[in-house]
C-alpha cells in the first residue's frame, strides 16, 4: 500500500494574485458551492483501479460541500475524517510527501507513532477476506470520543451531520454500489468550520488513499470546477501513464518480472527461457514502480484460441477472479437492509469444481518460489465455474481444460470490467 505521485506545482504567490486578477477572482463566488472530488478511477483505454482520490487537495469554504463521486471499478472505498484522522494523517503525510517528491519509499514497518494514531481508527476488514468490521465498515459520526473497537459493534450515531472538523469521527463507512447512497459521498461543511486542513482517508485501503480539504475563509475565491477537473486529470494521468506502458510491453512481449519474483514465474513456466520476460496469460497486471497505487484490471490477452484438452494458464497479478457462466454482477460487499455491511460468499468460493484453496491473505514472507497452482480439472461448459478469489502474484497460477468446443466468455467478479473470451476448438 503505497501512494506516491509527483509533486503538485507550487505557484509563487504573486502569481496566484495575477492569476486571481486576470480571472476576476471572486466572480463564482455568488454562494455556497459544490466541488466533485472523484474517488478511484476507471481508464477508458483499458479496464483498472486508482486507489486514490482526484485531485488529492480541493479548496472549500464555510458552508461549501465536498462530493465524493466514486467510479465503481469493484474495490471498496471509505472517506473517513475527523480529529481521529487528522491526528494520524499529520503524520503520514510527510512519508505521502517524501515519496512524492522525493521518491522515498514508505516505510515497511509502521512507525510507533503511526501506529499509535491509527489504533482507535476501525479499518473497513477484520482478519479474514470475508469479514467484514461492523465498526468500520458502517456510517460512524461522533462528536467526541472513539468509535466501537468490536468489529461487530457497528456506531449508534448514524445520521451524518454537516462537517464541522471539530468531530472526532466522521466515517462514510463502505460506500455502496447503487442504490440510496450508492456510489456518492456528500460532505457539507458548516458555517462555522475554521478555515484549515482537513484530512480524509479510505479505511479499506489505509492512510496511503487519502487527500485534504482545505477550508478558507468565507469571503476567498475558491478554483472553479473546471480547475479541480483539470487538476484531477493531470493526477490520474500521472498514475495512468506507467499502466499503459505495462500493458504495450505485454503487447510487445517486452514485460519483464522482478528478479525477485521471477524464480516463482520461471518454475511455473511463464519466461522466456534465459530470460526474465514475461509469456502466457494474465490476470490483471501493475505498474512497474510498486509504489503506484492503480493497477490494470484486464485479462490479457483479452480473447485466446485453444484446442479441447489444452491447459489455459493464468498468472494472476491482483485479486480476482476468473468466472464463467456469471450471474449478473454483484458487488464483492453489499449493504444489508438492517445496515449489516457483508461480502458476498459467491465471489470468495470456488464453484463448478475447482478445488478449495488458501485464500489471498495467507501468504507470508518472501516471494516462494513455488508457486501455487490451482488446477481446476476439466470443465464442460455447463454451471457457474468460478475460482473464486485467487491473489497474490506469482504465487498464483490458475489453470484448467476445456472438454468441449465453443466460445466461452469469462470474467472477474469484483472488477465488472475486466471480461475475456476463450475459443475452444
Ligand atoms: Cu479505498
Amino acid at each position: 500500500m503505497n501512494g506516491l505521485r509527483s509533486p503538485r506545482l507550487l505557484k509563487p504567490a504573486a502569481v496566484g494574485l495575477l492569476m486571481c486578477l486576470l480571472a476576476a477572482c471572486g466572480g463564482d463566488d455568488s454562494g455556497p458551492q459544490e466541488r466533485t472530488i472523484r474517488v478511484d478511477y476507471s481508464h477508458d483505454e483499458f479496464a483498472s483501479y486508482f486507489l486514490e482520490y482526484f485531485p488529492r487537495e480541493v479548496t472549500l469554504r464555510p458552508g461549501d460541500t465536498a462530493v465524493f463521486k466514486q467510479t465503481w471499478t469493484g474495490e471498496p472505498h471509505s472517506v473517513t475524517m475527523g480529529t481521529l484522522v487528522d491526528d494520524l494523517m499529520v503524520l503520514v503525510e510527510p512519508y505521502i510527501q517524501a515519496a512524492r517528491e522525493e521518491g522515498e519509499p514508505i516505510p515497511d514497518e509502521e512507525p510507533a507513532d503511526v501506529a499509535e494514531a491509527n489504533a482507535p481508527l476501525p479499518w473497513m476488514f477484520g482478519d479474514g477476506i470475508d469479514e467484514v468490521a461492523q465498526n468500520g465498515a458502517q456510517p460512524c459520526y461522533l462528536e467526541s470520543g472513539t468509535p466501537p473497537t468490536d468489529p461487530n459493534t457497528p456506531c449508534e450515531q448514524q445520521t451524518q451531520p454537516d462537517f464541522n472538523g471539530k468531530q472526532s469521527f466522521y466515517n462514510s463507512g463502505f460506500i455502496p454500489y447503487e442504490g440510496p447512497r450508492g456510489n456518492e459521498f456528500t460532505v457539507p461543511l458548516s458555517d462555522d468550520i475554521e478555515p484549515g486542513t482537513y484530512f480524509y482517508y479510505c479505511n479499506y485501503h489505509g492512510p496511503l488513499m487519502s487527500g485534504k480539504i482545505k477550508v478558507v475563509g468565507k469571503g476567498a475565491s475558491i478554483p472553479s470546477q473546471s480547475e479541480v477537473n483539470r487538476q484531477a486529470r493531470d493526477e490520474i494521468e500521472r498514475l495512468a501513464a506507467p499502466l499503459r506502458e505495462q500493458i504495450e510491453k505485454f503487447e510487445e512481449g517486452t514485460l519483464e518480472v522482478p528478479p525477485e519474483e521471477a524464480p516463482a514465474y520461471r518454475n511455473a513456466g511463464f519466461l522466456k527461457p534465459g530470460t526474465n520476460r514475461f509469456e502466457g496469460n494474465l490476470s490483471g497486471l501493475y505498474a512497474e514502480d510498486p509504489s503506484i497505487m492503480a493497477g490494470i484490471n484486464e485479462f490479457l490477452p483479452r480473447t485466446m484460441t485453444v484446442g479441447v484438452g489444452e491447459k489455459v494458464r493464468w498468472a494472476n497479478l491482483g485479486m480476482h477472479t476468473v468466472s464463467f457462466n456469471v450471474p449478473e454482477y454483484f458487488p464483492v460487499i453489499s449493504v444489508e437492509e438492517d445496515g449489516r455491511v457483508v461480502y458476498n460468499p459467491q465471489v470468495i468460493a470456488p464453484a463448478g469444481g475447482v478445488p478449495e484453496h488458501p485464500g489471498p491473505f495467507e501468504f507470508e514472507g518472501p516471494p516462494p518460489e513455488e508457486p501455487l497452482m490451482i488446477d481446476g480439472g476439466t470443465w464442460d461448459g455447463e454451471g457457474f465455474y468460478s475460482t473464486g478469489l485467487i491473489a497474490w502474484a506469482p504465487y498464483v497460477v490458475f489453470e484448467m481444460e476445456f472438454s468441449k468446443r465453443g466460445t466461452y466468455k469469462y470474467a472477474c467478479l469484483i472488477h465488472p470490467p475486466m471480461v475475456g473470451t476463450i475459443t475452444v476448438r
